[in-house]
């Protein structure tokens, strides 16, 4: 077991920390807390997690927050030349992937997942859930053309730059993605990995057993 703990239920970012771990082979220690005063916000994780946000990791004592720095940092770490790339330019070109994700996606994914699955039926606003496949469909295309020609967003191969994508817009695979072939072909590849159907495990028993009045606390509390 390595000096690893990975604090979030799977239903959260804390996914893509799990996917990363899983990718590059670790042992880790899983704290599957939740989000609120009960969870992240309570004062014994804030002492360790300011931002009272998951995931948080602690890696032999040295704490981190962000989903992507943690994914960025695992993956360099462990795997610096295979997952994480060995050039400046393929490096660069991870971080602005990754950034992109969180800049131009996220949100959007996040919204139209809960008013599109999650919210109970009777709770989920359309106008919400229209305007996020409005705000995601640009972006969409250009991820699409980058995974027109070549099997990963980088190349040949599956790196962070992918997983950082995938696993922030993972919730899109329920999305009818007809208009961007591409990019649904990417995003089933990527998601079929065995680090990742292992992390989705995971996360798809926590949404399950998540009740509604939680899905009704992460609306509320991310304004979403
Ligand atoms: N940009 C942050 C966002 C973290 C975030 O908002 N996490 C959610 C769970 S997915 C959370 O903790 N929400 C509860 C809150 O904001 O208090 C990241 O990528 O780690």
């Amino acid at each position: 077991m390595s000096d690893l703990r990975i604090y979030g239920i799977a239903r959260t970012r804390a996914f893509r920390a799990l996917w990363v771990a899983n990718e590059v082979g670790l042992e880790y220690e899983h704290l599957p807390i939740e989000i609120g005063d009960a969870g992240a916000g309570a004062p014994q994780f804030r002492a360790i997690n300011p931002n009272g946000r998951l995931p948080f990791i602690e890696d032999n004592g040295f704490a981190l927050f962000e989903s992507l720095a943690i994914t960025l940092y695992l993956a360099k770490k462990h795997s610096n030349g295979r997952l994480y790339p060995g050039t400046l330019e393929g490096e660069a070109r991870t971080w602005q992937w990754s950034m992109w994700a969180l800049n131009e996606v996220d949100r959007g994914v996040n919204i139209w997942s809960l008013h599109a699955i999650r919210l109970p039926v009777d709770e989920r606003d359309a106008a919400k859930r229209d305007e996020a496949l409005k705000v995601v469909a640009a972006p969409f295309r250009v991820l699409d053309a980058a995974v027109a020609k070549q099997p990963y967003v980088l190349g040949d191969e599956f790196t962070v730059a992918d997983l950082n994508v995938a696993a922030v817009i993972s919730r899109a695979i329920e999305m009818d993605l007809s208009a961007v072939p591409n990019l649904n072909a990417w995003l089933t590849r990527c998601l079929a990995r065995p680090a990742a159907q292992k992390a989705l495990a995971l996360k798809t028993k926590a949404d399950n057993e998540t009740p509604a009045e939680v899905t009704r606390r992460i609306a509320r509390i991310n304004r979403l």
